[in-house]
């Protein structure tokens, strides 16, 4: 017979299984949006603003119209007859397309020109004359409230000042009475600087507007494809169903592809004008300066303990810099993003925050870069100030840690800010990592190197996350709750297609979603092809960010995939005539209770779903099956990190020789991308807390605008990581999965800076602010005598 043996398999389930999309990507096959090539495509340019705040006085296009390759000339003026000069933000704000009455913050697009080539729309550009009437601008967020500050957002009908939003969680009250009856209180300010996720592929789009059709199409580096093309329906007034957005292969988001950039919609414009497709990319200085920034959080924090070091409560006050429109993604209800997790992984009953938001004139953004919604500052807060505590009271941070983390039996566990933590055994994560490190060891030597004057620290850090958004009831994205559907096909001859409505930007999704299918179904992973990226084959969803495709939509392949394994049954039990519950189910077939020898595997089956085969009352043919998953809660991955660092004193280098990590994200689908997906965090937080910053002048020129300015960190930089697990698995998770690809960039950069203050200790140095360059850690130690 048939085509529907198979030979016995490996490839089935989860494990360790080389990436499928590196069979294209180390050949330099991948097919980025730049790739893309139509007949007929033009190319957009982007003139942008020099200055962070000025009137537009005047614009004037003639020469650049003049030009023999250029097709149009695109001013706000232009979009304001289409309506489409401003368009919503994500945060219920909205942004200029293109600029029409005030430049707001350097790098701002002002006009857009389409020519047949991309050195002619480039050229083209220094032909249009715009005349500014430069204003004051607002860069400091400390004095954006002040009285008098000139003010950014005129165009908001009354507003007067530039506040954006105050917002509070947590029981104030209660906080108070914690902090009043406390033996000891520790206040320390700390900035989680402005930084960029900076990936390797620039933010780009080709749009085309069939006039045969109607229909648009848009390739756009995006992380979100659904939810993009839902936006640009109810922005451009065009119907849905005539508009299709593909996410070919993105080389790295970490956030900076989430939202619509103006230049986007800009394409789809100059489609529309010129009746051809066109092509924008940016290129690296227009993707630094204009694009989501991250962080920018000037916080300042109290913990409030006993002598003997029990953490009472934690009271912590935020002015967050949004730039100059409000457009950090995050669910509609959480202004702040999920800072209110500041709390972390200790047990104390007390928390209270207030952040207040801020307009100034700076690129707009404030989420982006693996940041799980601003669990990354919410970490670095707690993280540091813990061992600030540790200074005061003088005790060992791990000590200090390991006698305040959540016990076991404390879980699930309803933190005083609300949220409720799905599963973990912290003390189990960190005395693992402690024993790789040897930490013990590694306290003597630094104290026998202290004898000798020299700089060595030792960092822990804890994180506990919050990851999957989220329950719809509870979670929107611009009005659309955040669940996520999936498809499963099992063809004739047994093999499989899933249909994604995430979308991968490096995670490896080819691969570790065709192994969510296999571990359910027992159809070889090499069995199963994963569609995603494209609106018009896959279903609705709101797509990759917050670490949310494996809780989220990793879950709905899950439940696709049992309801698979059901159909089956049913199939199954027509074809031994026996009935349903008679059966057994062993990965991969189903055979007689007591009699494997009777076996039909899930091959046979659908084949037979698609023959002659009679099926059971009720069964339609096929075997398909999909879901549309609201997760119950959040995941909450955690783990405990440990870094060494050598500082050098006459300089103030910091070389990071060690970083040990302990991750726990429930079981992993494939440890090895788990892994890739950790030592990517790891290199994250070392640049930001050693090298990267976004940093502007009084004028509010971007001082950061190349990678020359703009620093990551490199291999050189980055020591062998030394990886370790535990597994808790989520309790509400249909496999038990939590998210992964967010914690190491979370939760490293708070011991790399521990590390560095902790080597720093000799010098009675509490607390330095990131990026800890030579030049700001050689500062820290000027004037304070060495004391061991
Ligand atoms: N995984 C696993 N076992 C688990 C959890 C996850 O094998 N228990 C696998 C997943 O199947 C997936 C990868 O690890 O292949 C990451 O999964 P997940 O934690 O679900 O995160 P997402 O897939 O939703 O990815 C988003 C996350 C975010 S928000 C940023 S930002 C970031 C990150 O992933 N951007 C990245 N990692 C990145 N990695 C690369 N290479 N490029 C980016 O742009
Ligand atoms: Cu916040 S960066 Mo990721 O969620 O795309």
């Amino acid at each position: 017979m048939t085509t529907t043996e198979q030979p016995a398999h490996a490839d089935v389930g989860f494990g360790r299984r080389p990436r499928v999309e590196d069979a294209r990507f180390l050949r330099g096959k991948g097919q980025y949006v730049d790739d893309i090539t139509l007949p007929g495509m033009l190319h957009g340019a982007i003139l942008r603003s020099p200055h962070a705040h000025a009137r537009i006085v005047s614009i004037d296009t003639s020469e650049a119209e003049a030009h023999p390759k250029v097709k149009a000339v695109i001013t706000g003026a232009t979009l304001e007859s289409l309506k489409l000069a401003w368009i919503p933000s994500l945060s219920h704000d909205v942004i200029a397309v293109l600029a029409t009455d005030k430049v707001r913050y350097q790098g701002q697009e002002v006009a857009f020109v389409v020519a047949e080539d991309r050195y002619s729309a480039r050229d083209a550009l220094e032909l249009i004359d715009v005349d500014y009437d430069v204003l004051d601008p607002v860069i400091d967020a400390q004095r954006a409230l002040d009285p008098g500050a000139p003010v950014i957002r005129d165009d908001i009908e009354g507003k007067a000042d530039n506040h954006i939003f105050d917002w509070t969680a947590g029981d104030k009250d209660q906080t108070d009475a914690a902090f009043a009856s406390a033996e000891v209180v520790v206040k320390q300010d700390m900035l989680y600087p402005r930084v960029h996720p900076a990936p390797l592929e620039t933010c780009g789009s080709v749009a085309w507007m069939d006039p045969v059709s109607g229909k648009l199409t848009i390739w756009c580096t995006t992380q979100a494809p659904h939810a993009h093309r839902t936006l640009y329906a109810l922005v451009a007034g065009l119907p849905e169903q005539k508009i299709r957005v593909v996410s070919p292969d993105i080389g790295g988001g970490f956030g900076n592809k989430v939202g619509i950039y103006p230049g986007y919609v800009l394409s789809v414009v100059g489609s529309i004008v010129t009746g051809a497709p066109v092509k924008w990319v940016e290129d690296r200085s227009e993707n630094l300066v204009s694009t989501s920034f991250a962080r920018d959080y000037h916080m300042h924090g109290e913990i409030a303990a006993t002598r003997d070091g029990r953490i009472l409560g934690l009271r912590v006050d935020v002015l967050a810099d949004h730039g100059a429109f409000n457009n950090t993604a995050q669910p509609t209800k959480y202004p702040a993003g999920f800072f209110h997790i500041f709390t972390g992984s200790y047990d104390y009953p007390a928390a209270y925050c207030t952040v207040k938001g801020v307009y100034t004139n700076k690129a707009p953004g404030g989420v982006a870069y693996a940041c799980s919604f601003r669990v990354t500052e919410a970490c670095y807060l707690v993280e540091r100030i813990v061992d600030c505590l540790a200074d005061e009271l003088g005790m060992d941070p791990a000590e200090l840690r390991m006698k305040n983390l959540l016990r076991p039996e404390r879980f699930p566990y309803l933190s005083p800010t609300g949220w409720e933590y799905d599963s973990g055994e912290y003390p189990r994560a960190l005395a693992k990592a402690m024993e790789m490190a040897g930490y013990e060891q590694l306290r003597k030597e630094q104290a026998e190197k202290r004898a000798r004057g020299e700089l060595m620290g030792i960092g822990v850090s804890f994180f506990t996350e919050t990851v999957g958004a989220g329950p719809r009831k509870h979670m929107d994205i611009l009005g659309l709750g955040m669940a996520d559907g999936a498809e499963v096909r099992v063809h004739p001859t047994g093999k499989a297609v899933v249909r994604l409505s995430v979308q991968t930007q490096g995670q490896g999704h080819e691969t570790t979603f065709a192994q969510i299918v296999s571990e359910v179904t027992g159809i070889p992973s090499a069995d199963i092809e994963v569609v995603h990226g494209d609106t018009d084959n896959t279903p609705f969803g709101l797509g990759t960010y917050g670490s949310r495709s494996t809780p989220v939509s990793g879950a709905a392949v899950a439940v696709a995939s049992r309801r698979i394994v059901d159909k089956a049954r049913l199939i199954a039990s027509a074809m031994l005539e026996v009935s349903p519950e008679d059966l057994e189910w062993d990965r991969g077939k189903f055979f007689v209770k007591g009699d494997p020898s009777t076996a039909k595997t899930i091959q046979e089956i659908a084949f037979a779903s698609h023959g002659t085969q009679e099926l059971p009352e009720g069964v339609e043919g096929h075997l398909d099956a999909e879901c549309v998953y609201d997760p119950p809660n959040l995941t909450y991955p955690f783990g405990a990190y440990i870094c060494v660092v050598d500082v050098d004193k006459g300089t103030g280098q910091v070389k990071v020789r060690r970083f040990i990590a302990v991750d726990d994200c429930g079981p992993r689908i494939n440890p090895m991308i788990v892994e890739g997906q950790v030592h990517g965090g790891l290199a994250d937080g070392v640049g930001m807390a050693l090298m990267e910053v976004i940093a502007f002048d009084e004028e509010g020129n971007c001082l950061g605008g190349s990678f020359m300015d703009y620093q990551l960190p490199t291999a050189l930089e980055c020591p062998s990581w030394e990886l370790g697990e535990t597994v808790t698995p989520s309790p509400h998770h249909p496999l038990g999965l939590k998210g992964v690809g967010e914690s190491a960039t979370v939760g490293s950069p708070p011991a790399v800076v521990n590390a560095v203050i902790d080597a720093l200790k000799p010098y009675g140095v509490r607390h330095v602010d990131m990026p800890l360059t030579p030049a700001q850690v050689w500062r820290a130690m000027q004037g304070r005598p060495f004391r061991t």
